[in-house]
């Protein structure tokens, strides 16, 4: 692997979390990611989160059973991995032995993957109900997961078992980061502002995007980075009015600000981040302004971002202050605030997604708007202005780490002020 090893404890104690939450009689099956094809080749292998949450295991072809206590005597987690052979091991290089599975995972009974259906087959007699895990955190539900297809099977051929999904409770542990967690997610973000700093010092006019990706690439790759946590975006001039712009092709021209969203993933856990940069080294006077009122709505999100309230409550707050800031730009009015633009609040012209979305293995997290906000969650603070009759847009990312007393930015080492990006460009 790249990273360096993460203490087998957190993989147990994540199992007991969902294990204490198992019924008597019951079993949870949590599936590894499939391999995806790519034409004849296959897509770089991405472990499904859950299942990495659970056993720190990337290998594909992976399984975990989990039983409540007292269903298998000792035996509460089953491990299935692919049984090395010389051969496949010739062609594909060397795989997980039992014993590295247990040194990672933590898990003790460790079992060929050929012997899952069957082990499932055995235990089914004993057990009332399964938890099959089905993650809600996809947005294209018509490719069918393993669970999915497993599901089928097992209640075509199962009647008496009842099945629920997994999901609900893994996602309410994943939300809240242990201590392991948040030490990855902060080294993903300092990968992430090495990254942004080495832009700082290439940045020139007659650029293409690609070329700030390339560097991006360079230095993830170079740090132990496997992954972008998402594809990222390079957008320059009014590119980056498009919200998940990702060609990246355009030239870059001396008169453009640069948005730039993008973060590592390091050890399976993101970061997300977006800065805006001036290709020459100086922002125009409007790119400016636009850029300082993004600025000190970003601030005033991150005070909000707090304990005991959540996304929905404080991106109402979050509106309220871009309103004000697009009153002083005079890019709206105040009959436009009490009318509103096309049925919709009059921000919302120029400020058309959320404040925060939940960060973690996956970019973005599994949570809810409406969750209550607890210590140790994370979540991104991202507003942003978006004003095509101008040829640009503004918004600045950070990732923010809940407290008892408030919160901290991951990102804070990231040069977020006009004056600190300006300085690095032309040093
Ligand atoms: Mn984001």
């Amino acid at each position: 692997m790249r990273y360096s090893p993460i203490a087998t404890s957190l993989f147990v104690r994540n199992r007991e979390k969902i294990i204490a939450q198992l019924p008597e009689n019951s079993m949870a099956i949590i599936c590894g990611a499939d391999q995806v094809h790519r034409n004849d080749e296959l897509y770089r292998y991405r472990q499904s989160s859950d299942f990495f949450y659970l056993t720190g295991i990337e290998q594909e072809d992976s399984f975990l059973l989990l039983l409540p206590h007292g269903t298998l005597k000792h035996t509460q987690a089953i491990l299935f991995v692919r049984e090395p052979n010389p051969l496949m091991e010739r062609w594909e290089g060397k795989k997980l032995t039992a014993a590295e599975a247990t040194e990672i995972s933590g898990i003790h009974t460790i079992c060929s993957n050929n012997t899952f259906i069957q082990t499932i087959a055995e235990l089914l007699p004993h057990v009332s109900t399964v938890f099959l895990n089905q993650s809600n955190n996809r947005r294209y539900k018509q490719v069918l997961t393993r669970e999915m297809r497993l599901g089928h099977i097992l209640r075509k051929r199962y009647k008496h078992i009842q099945l629920h999904n997994c999901a609900p409770l893994l996602n309410a542990c994943r939300m809240i980061k242990e201590p392991e967690e948040i030490a990855l997610m902060q080294y993903a973000c300092n990968i992430t502002e090495q990254a942004f700093r080495s832009v700082l010092k290439n940045i020139k006019p007659g650029m293409r995007e690609y070329e700030v990706e390339a560097l991006l690439w360079h230095t993830f790759i170079a740090e132990g980075v496997s992954h972008h946590a998402f594809e990222p975006i390079v957008a320059a001039g009014e590119n980056s009015c498009f919200l998940h712009y990702q060609k990246n092709d355009s030239i870059i021209t001396a008169h453009d600000s640069i948005l730039i969203d993008f973060g590592a993933e390091y050890a399976n856990y993101a970061a997300d981040c977006t800065r805006v940069i001036p290709a020459s080294g100086k922002f125009s006077k409007q790119q400016t302004l636009v850029y300082n009122a993004v600025l000190r709505v970003f601030y005033f999100a991150r005070t909000q971002i707090i304990a005991g309230t959540s996304i929905e409550a404080y991106h109402k707050l979050v509106c309220h202050a871009m309103q004000e800031e697009l009153l002083q730009l005079g890019l709206i009015s105040t009959a436009d605030v009490q009318n509103g633009i096309d049925g919709k609040p009059a921000y919302f012209k120029y400020f058309m997604h959320n404040t925060s979305h939940f960060i973690g293995l996956d970019i973005h997290d599994v949570g809810k708007r409406s969750d209550i906000l607890q210590p140790n969650m994370v979540v991104s603070c991202e507003p942003g202005l978006y004003v095509p009759e101008w040829g640009f847009g503004v918004r600045l990312e950070s990732d923010i780490v809940i407290t008892e007393t408030g919160n901290y930015d991951l990102m804070q080492n990231i040069p977020i002020e006009i004056e600190e990006i300006e300085s690095l460009i032309n040093e």
